[in-house]
């Protein structure tokens, strides 16, 4: 019997990986073989590997073994995020360029995996900021440019002084302080800048069909779907009396049209520029007030200005709009808790059927007009009624009823009336909007993906734009079907003299400073001999364009790199990256079978890369238009205080040191086993050695070599069952991502395994081998090493298990635990249907027992396969 010594044989088993490759993903002929299984990709931070990394990557892993053991080929890999602002902002704080400080953080990450034995085939390794892989992204970029889906335009958006760039909206959070960046968590402010857009609202309904058929957490594609927003309606045009205007709303609640006493405007709307630029005039004093409250209002974030607990504010404007069929006079107020880019930015104010309204309208005084009741019980006073109900009688206007309707009319019937019926008075339509906003695809950084595209003033100058370029013709005559002329129409302005530059990739140069330039340029934007370039189209003098692009561009697609073979790679051709062979292996392993990541992800990454996915598929590149099938969220891993890990509290386990301690296995198996995987665990050093000692258990037994039969006729039934049953209700379990029980399942069969072992029983190695194949999807060095141990061929890794009969799952034998005044005195192997006479006989057989029931007189309670309890007097 040889000591359990992790470090050797985690070493040994590591090399022999390294040397014989054995998880090179093997080529795929059928599509039902086949199985893609990855987690998110890291970002290759200074700190190395976290514990929640470990974690997302042992239950990937878990499941990519598991697939193999059950005869799937497995494409399973690992890339590096590698761009964006938090290497740019580790680099700044080291003084060391990103293009130097990246590859040594990814060399330890690279060192830190390879330890923790994930089985990723290294050769498929995608770096987004490798130039042969953002070659890609920048040429994806380019078709949706050229589809009309990328767009300069002058947008509000927040820009970070402290970080010198623009942030999209999910990047900035909310504070007492007010608005901050999420990282480095800097001021920020709205400013109107001209930035990239990427029109993902063109696939707002595509985005939110494709939820149906993916395999996803349910809450997660609420979120989705919270984030999308669609909402059907109608948009209702009231004049305003007196002036040459018309202010739109939409509302979903068409409904209460007779119960409207206000119209609340944005500060972002139209009406309010007129009024600010004299266009429209009011007195000095109500002058002032409109500036200030519009300059407030934009240091305010959506969520602060929506927020339900905040006090309304608004400015009374000095004219009044007029209902649009009543023709009464209502007052017009601009107020912040209507959002000037959703909807028309206005909105018509019905305080007794919608919260804020109602708040609004106590605020101001406004009248409260109830046109809807509850179907059973009464209205409440004093509250807002926001269900569907009966319409009251008055608010119906007779054309518009049946008159045995009068006290029935819902809600929902008479809004599709009102809709039909505004309709042909030419007064409004009905229409469905989208929360979802395009998505600002620019920042002003050094450390992204260049923009392939090059910008001449002379061809602006004469109106020129890509699409009347020869080329630009051809591709629009044969993507007829899926190029958005109407967008490029809208965003002419901003795309003159735009022009894609297609010698990729266009390599981001090395620079001497790359710290932000603080005037809202990139700091590429001083690298003359990069930035000045000749014009494609005319060849005149022109520029590059300098912004970059932001960190979640390379994330949109790496799963198809994954899917390129390594040697075919190099030859790829940037001119039509996506040739035959390549789209070939893509549409061979799309989409992903298995994803496994944190639900922060829950909104970007998930929409962005499915949206890029769509965009492809229409483009013919790939079959699918969904990227992840099945999606599973990790829980959190705390620290040992159940506190967030992090420095500041000093609470953080370093995955390096837990290794060398106890080992990767007993690492894996611990995080496997300690709680499901989406749930939440507080670190607990004590887990981690009940999972060494386990496995020093499961090395004494399998390396004791007087434990096995010579022949199946040697072999103990009860012991080939156990250990059968526990391969069987692994292999069910890891289908649900259930990895605690899986684990749990091995230790007790250890158990019963132990106890067979002290009454002598035997078992094949054959038997041996299934236990082997179970613990190798959570201690995978030590199960490889027993499976070498007893001799077998090849991996243990790149075994089958066999087909098992079910019957093992039915106990015919179970370990009887035997009591002795209620105290565990022995437990015996014992058939289920065994008589009480027989279990009595059989444990008064064992020493332990006869010890203690001696020759006293006894009572026994019994419980056929359950327990057996001798209480003595
Ligand atoms: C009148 C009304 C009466 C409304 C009522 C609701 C209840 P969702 O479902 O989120 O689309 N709204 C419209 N445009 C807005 C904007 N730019 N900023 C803030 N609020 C806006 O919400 C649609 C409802 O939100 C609309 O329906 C409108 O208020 C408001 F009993 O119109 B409603
Ligand atoms: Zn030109």
């Amino acid at each position: 019997m040889k000591k359990y010594q992790h470090a050797i044989i985690e070493e040994k088993i590591k090399k022999m990986w390294e040397e014989k490759n054995p998880f090179e993903t093997p080529t795929v002929t059928k599509k039902q073989e086949k199985a893609f299984v990855i987690p998110m990709f890291p970002y290759p931070s200074g700190d190395g590997l976290h514990t929640g990394h470990v974690r997302i990557y042992t239950g990937t892993d878990i499941v990519a073994r598991y697939l193999r053991l059950t005869g799937k080929k497995v494409l399973h890999a690992i890339g590096w995020d590698a761009f964006g602002l938090p290497a740019e902002q580790a680099a700044l704080k080291k003084k060391i360029n990103p293009m130097e400080l990246v590859p040594k953080n990814i060399t330890n990450f690279r060192r830190q995996i390879k330890d923790l034995g994930f089985s990723y085939d290294f050769a498929r390794e995608a770096n987004t900021t490798d130039p042969r892989y953002y070659g890609f992204t920048q040429w994806i970029f380019l078709q949706l440019f050229k589809l009309g889906l990328a767009f300069k335009k002058e947008v509000p958006v927040w820009y970070c002084e402290g970080l010198g760039t623009v942030l999209s909206d999910e990047e900035i959070i909310n504070t007492p302080e007010g608005p901050r960046s999420e990282r480095g968590n800097f001021p920020v402010e709205k400013k109107i800048l001209n930035q990239w857009t990427l029109k993902i609202t063109k696939y707002a309904e595509q985005l939110l069909e494709g939820l149906n058929k993916v395999d996803w957490p349910e809450g997660i594609k609420e979120m989705q779907r919270n984030w999308i927003g669609k909402s059907a309606g109608a948009a209702l045009k009231f004049t305003v009396a007196g002036l040459n205007e018309d202010i739109t709303v939409f509302t979903t609640r068409p409904d209460t049209l007779f119960g409207v006493s206000a119209i609340v405007i944005a500060p972002e709307h139209a009406l309010v520029e007129k009024i600010i630029t004299g266009e429209i005039q009011v007195e000095e004093t109500v002058l002032n007030n409109v500036k200030e409250y519009v300059q407030a209002a934009k240091s305010k974030q959506d969520l602060e200005r929506t927020d339900l607990a905040k006090e309304k504010t608004g400015i009374r404007l000095p004219f009044v709009a007029l209902h649009p069929l009543t023709k009464t006079e209502i007052p017009i107020f601009i107020g912040d808790y209507v959002l000037g880019w959703y909807g028309h930015g206005a909105v018509m104010v019905v305080p007794a059927h919608d919260e804020r309204d109602f708040a609004f309208a106590q605020k101001f005084n406004l009248d409260i007009t109830y046109v809807i009741k509850p179907s059973e019980g009464e209205l409440k006073e004093k509250e807002p009624f926001t269900d569907e109900g009966i319409m009251i009688e008055n608010y119906v206007p007779p054309e518009m009823r049946a008159p045995e309707e009068n006290k029935k009319l819902t809600s929902q019937e008479f809004r599709e009336r009102i809709i039909a019926y505004i309709q042909k008075k030419g007064i409004g339509m009905p229409v469905t909007n989208y929360k979802l906003r395009d998505w600002v695809f620019s920042r002003q950084r050094y450390w992204g993906e260049p923009f392939p595209l090059i910008y001449c003033q002379a061809c602006a100058n004469k109106g020129k734009s890509w699409w009347d370029t020869q080329e630009g013709q051809v591709f629009v005559a044969e993507h007829k079907d899926i190029v958005f002329k109407d967008v490029i129409e809208a965003n002419k302005s901003g795309l003159l003299g735009w022009f894609p530059d297609e010698r990729l990739p266009v390599e981001l140069p090395k620079v001497k400073s790359y710290e932000p330039t603080g005037d809202g340029t990139s700091p590429l934007a001083g690298i003359t001999n990069w930035v000045n370039v000749e014009c494609p189209h005319c060849g005149g003098e022109a520029k590059r364009e300098t912004d970059t692009m932001p960190n979640w561009a390379g994330s949109c697609w790496y799963f198809l790199y994954y899917c390129i073979h390594p040697s075919l790679r190099s030859e790829v051709s940037f001119e039509a990256p996506f040739s035959s062979k390549v789209k070939e292996e893509i549409n061979s392993w799309m989409p992903v079978d298995w994803y496994l990541g944190g639900a922060e992800h829950a909104v970007l990454h998930l929409l962005y890369a499915r949206f890029w996915t769509k965009v492809l598929h229409d483009l013919g590149l790939v079959n699918t238009d969904e990227p992840f099938m099945r999606l599973k969220n990790v829980g959190m891993v705390l620290g040992t205080d159940g506190r967030k890990m992090s420095k500041s509290l000093g609470n953080i386990i370093n995955p390096d040191e837990v290794v060398k301690e106890y080992g990767a296995d007993a690492l894996r198996l611990y995080v496997a086993f300690m709680a499901p995987f989406s749930s939440e665990i507080a670190w607990n050093e004590k887990a981690i050695i009940g999972c060494y000692r386990f496995l020093q258990r499961v090395h004494t037994l399998v390396t004791n070599n007087t434990i096995y039969a010579q022949s199946e006729e040697e072999e103990d039934e009860s012991v080939r069952k156990a250990i059968s049953a526990c391969l069987i209700k692994v292999l069910r379990d890891v289908e649900q991502t259930k990895f605690n029980t899986c684990v749990a399942y091995l230790m007790e069969c250890l158990n019963t395994w132990e106890e067979e072992v002290k009454q002598g029983k035997k078992v094949t190695k054959r038997t041996v081998n299934l236990y082997l194949q179970a613990l190798s999807l959570f201690a995978p060095f030590l199960a490889e090493y027993l499976w070498q141990e007893l001799g077998n061929e090849g991996y243990v890794a790149l075994s089958v298990a066999p087909k098992l009969s079910e019957d093992a799952l039915v106990f015919h034998e179970v370990n009887l635990p035997i009591q002795v005044n209620g105290r565990l005195r022995a437990s015996l192997l014992l058939s289920v249907s065994a008589s009480e006479a027989e279990a009595v006989a059989a444990a008064l057989n064992d020493e332990r027992v006869r010890k203690y029931v001696g020759e006293a007189k006894y009572r026994v309670v019994y419980k056929a396969g359950k327990i057996l309890n001798f209480i003595v007097s």
